[in-house]
């Protein structure tokens, strides 16, 4: 049946939205269409006096602490390296363990406050040892690199003070800290395009890698990294390890394989004595999740464990409060912009086997980009 265009407006619409998605990728064609959906979200933002992102919760002091990315709005045009996200301080949220008295705390560092830091707070995650709290941030230095750093502060809110040096041997993106039964530390870090993971693969610093991973898609995936952290927790107390992620074949995951090679944000859990290592896969807009026995993996890829939200980016963290699990998440509810985020949190849990069912975030049917 041809299509009828009953005006010359009608067909100026017709003609400007075809060339409009003719002009894009794929991808982009599909985050338009995303936009323009009605979202029946489940759950509300935490806060709405800033923008939030990435959340990273951890119980302090018999309080929820969330170390959050904070948004603000950007002169930077959206692209591929994540140039819309200009972020510059960070506020720390709390809120009891039942959700309430949920409060934004004064600034908690500042870009102006670390000298080797020119741009780029990004996603960040917090730790306490030795009666102290340190703060792990990623921040662009005046090179253009991604490098990660420490604060330090008494108090879980801050403010912190910056270590005057990046963590030695540090690079890209996405610090997130897990700390073992034996009281070990370790660091997860990484995030490709953006988050420059890709210019590391050959242990130094190449700025010639490409922005995109696509080069070769039947190789291996790049893989995040991790290494246990220093008494001190300070410093990597040894060798940058990359983490595999595997099939249940043992075969590593593709460059390929979108809805399951790893992006960005890596967070672990343990789950009776397992490791959970779940991750966004970026450009599908999932959250992964891969286990192991133990936290050098290799990871074996399990599942989803969260369908995309509105807006491009997926982060996420995971908290056991008494006996129920939650997860942090954060979507575009608020603003319905991609480098404007809100924080939320909802429940999950393990299923008898270990596995974890795709938490979706909202109503409606399942939806892929
Ligand atoms: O917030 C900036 C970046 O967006 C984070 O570092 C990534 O994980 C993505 O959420």
């Amino acid at each position: 049946m041809p299509i009828k265009i009953h005006s010359l407006k009608a067909l100026f619409s017709f003609i400007s939205v075809f060339f409009l998605f003719s002009c894009m990728n794929n991808s982009e064609a599909q985050l338009q269409e995303v936009k323009n959906l009605n979202f029946d979200f489940k759950n509300m933002p935490l806060v709405s006096e800033i923008f939030t992102a990435d959340p990273s919760a951890h119980i302090f002091e018999n309080r929820i602490y969330i170390y959050a990315s904070h948004d603000i709005e950007s002169a930077g045009i959206e692209d591929d390296s994540g140039n819309h996200f200009n972020m510059i301080d960070y506020h720390v949220l709390s809120m009891n363990l039942d959700g309430s008295d949920v409060t934004v705390h004064p600034v908690a560092l500042s870009v102006d406050d670390v000298d080797w830091a020119e741009s780029k707070f990004w996603a960040p995650d917090a730790a306490f040892k030795n009666g102290k709290y340190y703060l792990y941030y990623p921040a662009k230095d005046k090179y253009n690199v991604f490098k990660l750093g420490v604060a330090v502060s008494d108090r879980p809110e801050g403010p912190f003070t910056p270590q005057p040096e990046p963590m030695k041997g540090s690079y890209s993106i996405d610090p997130a800290v897990f700390v073992d039964d034996d009281g070990s530390s370790y660091l997860y870090f990484g995030g490709i395009w953006g988050g420059q993971l890709q210019r590391w693969e050959n242990g130094s610093y190449d700025k010639n890698g490409s922005l995109k991973d696509l080069g070769v898609p039947d190789a291996p995936s790049i893989m995040p990294r991790m290494a246990k952290l220093s008494d001190d927790m300070l410093e990597f107390s040894e060798e940058i390890q990359t983490i595999d992620i595997i099939d249940e074949d043992g075969n590593p995951i593709l460059t390929k394989d979108l809805e399951r090679r790893f992006f960005e944000a890596p967070w672990i859990h343990k789950y009776e004595g397992v490791y959970y290592m779940s991750y966004s896969t970026g450009d599908t807009h999932l959250i992964a999740y891969a286990t192991s026995d133990n936290p050098y993996g290799p990871f074996v890829y399990q599942g989803t464990m969260h369908e995309p939200v509105q807006g491009w980016t997926n982060h996420h963290s995971t908290l056991k409060v008494a006996d129920q699990w939650y997860f942090f998440y954060h979507d575009t509810e608020l603003s319905g912009k991609t480098h404007l985020r809100n924080v939320k949190f909802t429940t999950f849990d393990h299923n008898n086997d270990g596995s974890i069912d795709p938490i979706k975030t909202y109503f409606g049917s399942d939806f892929r980009f």
